[in-house]
């Protein structure tokens, strides 16, 4: 029986698991959770969205003390959403607080790069879809911040990506893990290396010297050193500190290691705040039709690619039930949303769930009824009509990104792997495999974190080294609900409704 930790920082909940492996199953407790979410405050230039990862700090450490008090933990791992990072200065303090990606900072910022830069340029090297959000464009609008302010430029000495910065405080050890690095757009995603090519171009060409910034790069699996923060009193069963092991600590990365698939024929939804949606490959798909459709290779664990597309996701629910909460709607559990959705007209009002406008905080459903608009659908009238409209758009973007991701890698697919908060919705499973017409398997909700658990007990060896093999337990351990497609209002129709951006 061995027991370890996963810290997994989603950017609507944050949660703090144990994780016990005995007789081929994992047995998975939930310590703490606590909601996460980015903070809204000004600068002078407007609205600044921040985390508030001192916050965070504390709930982690009082799961892992939590955790510890329960018994010895054998490792510990860490995960968060992608792209956002701490800067620290010369003697290794925050400088200030991690920005959030959905902070506007960045609008613009692509295109601006690409000016100096041609997307396709960066593709060839990075394969990173672009997202204004992503790492590389943050740092030129960090680079805009700091123009004002030379002195703090000069005080950035070092890049640590979120659960690299957590865990540098729980062990003092500066790495970039190479899943998360890889949605920072400055990794050559054909060697899982930092391009020193693209680091050399960004220097000429966009004036942002990066190198000395960024940190050793790991591959999840590594033992990063011992957790030394004396008030946690973690210890192993041998009495010694319990080690920090990196894990898939992007998120997704670990979400798509947890899906319990039998072989590799199976498209991922990691459904979360985001949806991102894509198959497991061998290799990164650079093609051109590839960088049109804006897919991105992230780098999973054991060498594979994550070849996928960002949906909005839960996202726009989560902001849409938030704007019904101030406006003082009383607050209805889940049955009671779904229900409401699922009585309203199906397919009545379809949007584009990855218009950017969807991407910043607000209010919601004033959006989805401006979108409907725009494009000739019907405006939502009730909450159940708002939410089914977010779960058809949803269904619809899946069914595309899953074609999609077939079409682009040659890629067969015959089952669904639906992983995350939101495979508890059975409405959203049943319309997605009635829209993309395959099995959807649901389930486990806790995949990330199980995820971050199994390379941490296989880092140990306590479990099995292949990637089959973990998913064999993952199997094992969490059934999955079956949803089969079912004959109802027509996809295609539907499909012709929504253009494609
Ligand atoms: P993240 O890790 O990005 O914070 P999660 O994987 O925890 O996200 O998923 C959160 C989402 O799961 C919520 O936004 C919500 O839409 C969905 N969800 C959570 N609980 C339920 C439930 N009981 N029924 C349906 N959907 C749920
Ligand atoms: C999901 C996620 C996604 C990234 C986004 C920033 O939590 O990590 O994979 O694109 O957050």
């Amino acid at each position: 029986m061995t027991t370890v930790a996963a810290v997994d920082l989603g950017a609507t909940s944050g949660r703090v698991l144990a994780g016990t492996l005995a007789n081929d199953t994992l047995h998975v407790e939930e310590v703490n959770r606590f909601p996460n979410g980015a903070i809204s405050t000004r600068n002078r230039r407007g609205a600044d969205l921040q985390w508030d990862v001192l916050a965070l700090w504390q709930h982690v450490q009082d799961g892992l003390r939590a955790a510890g008090r329960s018994g010895p933990v054998e490792a510990v791992g860490i995960d968060t959403w992608g792209v956002d990072y701490g800067l620290l200065d010369p003697e290794g303090r925050l400088l200030a607080n991690p920005a959030s990606y959905r902070s506007e900072r960045t609008n613009g910022l692509p295109e601006r790069f690409f000016r100096h830069l041609p997307a396709a340029d960066l593709y060839a090297i990075n394969g990173l879809q672009v997202q204004q959000f992503n790492t590389i464009f943050q740092l030129l609008a960090d680079r805009d911040a700091f123009l004002h302010h030379p002195a703090a430029a000069s005080l950035a000495d070092r890049l640590l990506l979120v659960p690299d910065l957590l865990g540098y405080w729980l062990t003092g050890r500066e790495v970039a893990e190479i899943t998360n690095a890889s949605t920072t757009g400055l990794l050559d995603v054909g060697t899982r290396r930092w391009s020193t090519t693209l680091l050399d171009l960004v220097r000429d060409r966009c004036g942002l010297d990066l190198a000395g910034l960024l940190p050793e790069l790991v591959e999840p699996g590594t033992v990063l050193g011992t957790i030394e923060v004396p008030q946690l009193e973690l210890c192993t069963s041998a009495g010694a500190p319990t080690p920090l092991v990196s894990v898939g600590s992007h998120d997704t990365a670990s979400a798509v290691l947890a899906t319990p698939a039998v072989d590799e024929h199976f498209a991922f939804i990691s459904c979360g705040t985001w949806s991102l949606v894509g198959v497991e490959l061998d290799a990164p798909v650079r093609t051109p039709e590839s960088l049109a459709a804006n897919f991105t290779n992230e780098l999973g664990v054991d060498g594979t690619v994550r070849y996928l597309k960002n949906v909005m996701g839960l996202w726009v629910m989560t902001e849409c039930l938030n704007h019904w909460r101030y406006e003082g709607l009383p607050d209805l559990g889940w049955d009671q949303l779904l229900a409401e959705a699922a009585a309203a007209p199906a397919l009545r009002s379809l949007v584009d769930m990855n218009d950017p406008r969807l991407l910043a905080p607000g209010d919601m459903p004033r959006r989805l009824a401006h979108l409907c608009r725009e494009a000739g659908e019907p405006e939502p009238r009730t909450r159940g009509e708002f939410l089914r409209c977010i779960i058809d758009s949803l269904a619809l973007a899946y069914r595309r990104a899953v074609e999609d991701a077939c079409r682009l890698s040659g890629h067969e697919v015959r089952t669904v792997h639906m992983v995350g908060g939101g495979s508890q919705n059975a409405l959203l499973c049943q319309l997605t495999a009635d829209a993309t017409g395959l099995p959807v398997d649901a389930g486990p909700v806790e995949g990330t974190g199980i995820g971050n658990l199994m390379v941490q007990l296989r880092a140990i060896g306590a479990a099995p080294q292949d990637l089959p093999g973990l998913r064999r337990i993952i199997r094992a351990s969490f059934p999955t609900t079956r949803y089969l497609p079912c004959s109802g209002p027509s996809w295609d129709a539907a499909e012709a409704r929504v253009p494609r951006p």
